[in-house]
């Protein structure tokens, strides 16, 4: 896929621009943009199908406010939202920030009944972006008190290192665990310098990455049982939060291996996962979910590189997401390659995947990850 490796050794400007990127942003761009899609219409369309006002929150599917957006679903929601209020920043939108929270912490006030670690995760990462952009006080101790009653109870030395899977039980540690956990400890580090979520984030790397990275291929495999039986699903979504474990810890130690991870995983992504170009499709369901979050962690990595192969492949995809993209409704659908017909029910989160890799398809754009 000639990815120049003289690219590797990436200046730490590049990092700096990185963290700074919520409180820079180079002035709005033309829209529609100059690369066939427009990031800002696709968000307009999705918060037309799927937004409910007096709520506050996402429907699942279009005209029916009985079933909202699901827990972990909600947190990449969120991220769009953030996505959206940095790049086309206006007051309805940045209003949507907390608004969005309030309404989510009403469904859930405590977020330690749910026996999905990664559900968790999810949001923690959001949080500590929300902190980032809004410097709102709240969103950092809610990521911090979560991710240290995590951390605290839901890391052993079963299988020599990580996180489990479910806090109810001890079957299982999950890449969809492991990393997230990473990306979370490294932006807590970021914002707190305290140490101790730096070696977290380096502990839970390097034995996830014994566990789940397939050097030869590049694969981010799914989780390991209590016996230590490897299952090697290969998902997106666990290559994109690899990608963003790897970057982050890069940035934090300025150690080369760590973006010669990212960059691997990275090209994993763009060919094996990608036959004819476009990332392969992963269903509705949670599924629906595991391409926007694998787009967002590899623009990251095409942000940094600033441009080559990993921007072309965000372009790509953005520009082939919004060429089909539906005429009823503007949502693209579950093949970002195919237009979805009229009468199939695009859920909220395969159409936020789509949007989401046009968000951050205008991010990269503009230079910022
Ligand atoms: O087996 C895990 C994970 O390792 C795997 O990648 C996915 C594949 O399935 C489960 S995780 C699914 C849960 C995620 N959190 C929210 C729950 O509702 C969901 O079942 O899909």
């Amino acid at each position: 896929m000639g990815v120049s490796n003289s690219a590797v050794g990436c200046p730490r400007r590049d990092f700096v621009k990185m963290a700074v990127a919520f409180a820079a942003v180079p002035s709005p761009a033309p829209v529609p943009s100059a690369h066939g899609f427009d990031a800002k219409a696709a968000w307009k369309a999705f918060v037309r199908a799927y937004w409910i006002p007096e709520q506050a929150q996402f429907r699942k599917r279009k005209g029916d406010d009985r079933e909202l957006l699901d827990f972990w679903l909600s947190a990449h929601a969120w991220d769009a939202i953030l996505d959206v209020s940095r790049l086309f920043p206006d007051r309805k939108t940045k209003a949507m920030v907390p608004a969005f929270y309030d309404a989510f912490m009403k469904r859930h006030p405590d977020w330690r009944t749910n026996e999905f670690n990664d559900d968790i995760l999810w949001w923690t990462i959001s949080c500590a972006r929300a902190y980032s952009a809004t410097k709102d006080s709240r969103y950092l101790s809610q990521a911090r008190t979560m991710f240290d009653w995590l951390a605290e109870r839901e890391i052993d030395d079963a299988l020599g290192g990580g996180m489990w899977w479910k806090n109810s039980e001890r079957k299982s540690k999950n890449a969809c665990d492991n990393f997230p956990a990473v990306i979370t400890a490294c932006n807590l580090h970021r914002l707190t310098r305290e140490r101790k979520y730096l070696d977290t984030a380096m502990a839970l790397y390097s034995w996830g990455r014994g566990k789940f990275f397939d050097e030869g291929t590049g694969a981010v495999y799914d989780n390991v049982d209590a016996e230590g039986v490897l299952t090697r699903w290969d998902f997106s979504y666990n290559t994109g939060t690899f990608i963003g474990s790897a970057l982050r810890l890069h940035r934090a130690t300025q150690e080369r291996r760590y973006m010669d991870d990212a960059l691997k995983a990275g090209r994993h992504m763009m060919t094996a996962l990608s036959p004819n170009g476009t990332l392969r499709p992963c269903g509705q369901g949670d599924g629906g979910a595991f391409n926007g979050i694998g787009a967002r962690y590899l623009a990251e990595l095409a942000v940094v590189q600033g441009g080559g192969a990993f921007s072309k492949w965000i372009y790509d995809n953005a520009e082939t997401a919004w060429a089909h993209r539906r005429k009823s409704d503007g949502m693209s659908g579950v093949d970002w390659s195919q237009t979805p017909a009229d009468d199939f029910d695009v859920e909220c989160q395969t159409a936020n995947s789509a949007v989401t890799l046009m968000l951050v398809a205008e991010a990269l754009r503009r230079k910022v990850a």
